[in-house]
């Protein structure tokens, strides 16, 4: 929502002309002009009579978070650590990476596919979160932690060689496989 040049705040689509006529290449007719397309509001783009009918979902959080399970009481949401928040998060490994009793998490998941819009979101290298009892979480850096999954990562398992060896396989978009052996 912005202003128009009135200082009325209305709802603006926020693709731009080529990402809406490439999806729909019947609206380069209605907005011949970027110019003519800049200045519409949603109102104008999909018609008042659409947007009477539309559906209007609202985001309540963007942070990735953990969900506990209180029974009856439903679920609770509660932040992960800052370091969860710097990139997209799309694969998270549960398991107790450090063997203390505490449940761990590592987190994976750039994105190269964003629309160019966006541009991508691929600054993370994967993240170890150490459990420390009482639903509490601690980043370990990089090199703290070893992790350097700088791809979009959309999966993580783990498993155990026949020597014994614990590796960290991250499944890669449109890519190879990754591995990591845990020391
Ligand atoms: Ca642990």
């Amino acid at each position: 929502m912005k202003s128009d040049i009135d200082g009325d705040f209305k709802l603006f689509p926020f693709h731009g002309r080529d990402d809406l006529t490439s999806q729909i290449p019947a609206f380069k007719k209605i907005f011949q002009s970027y110019q003519e397309y800049s200045e519409a509001t949603m109102d104008q783009v999909l018609g008042s009579d659409m947007m009477e009918k539309a559906m209007t979902l609202k985001a309540q959080s963007l942070s990735t978070s953990l969900f506990i399970n209180n029974g009856k009481a439903g679920f609770e949401r509660q932040d992960l650590p800052v370091e969860a928040q710097l990139a997209p998060v799309s694969a998270i490994l549960v398991e107790d990476i450090n063997q203390d009793g505490n449940l761990d998490l590592i987190l994976a998941g750039s994105h190269n596919s964003s629309e160019h819009t966006y541009g991508a979101q691929n600054v993370s290298l994967g993240i170890c979160l150490l459990g420390k009892g009482n639903l509490e979480f601690e980043a370990l850096s990089p090199k703290e932690s070893g992790l350097y999954l700088n791809q979009d990562i959309k999966a993580l398992r783990t498993f155990e060689t026949n020597t014994g060896d614990r590796i960290l396989v991250a499944v890669v978009n449109s890519s190879s496989l990754m591995t990591l052996k845990q020391h």
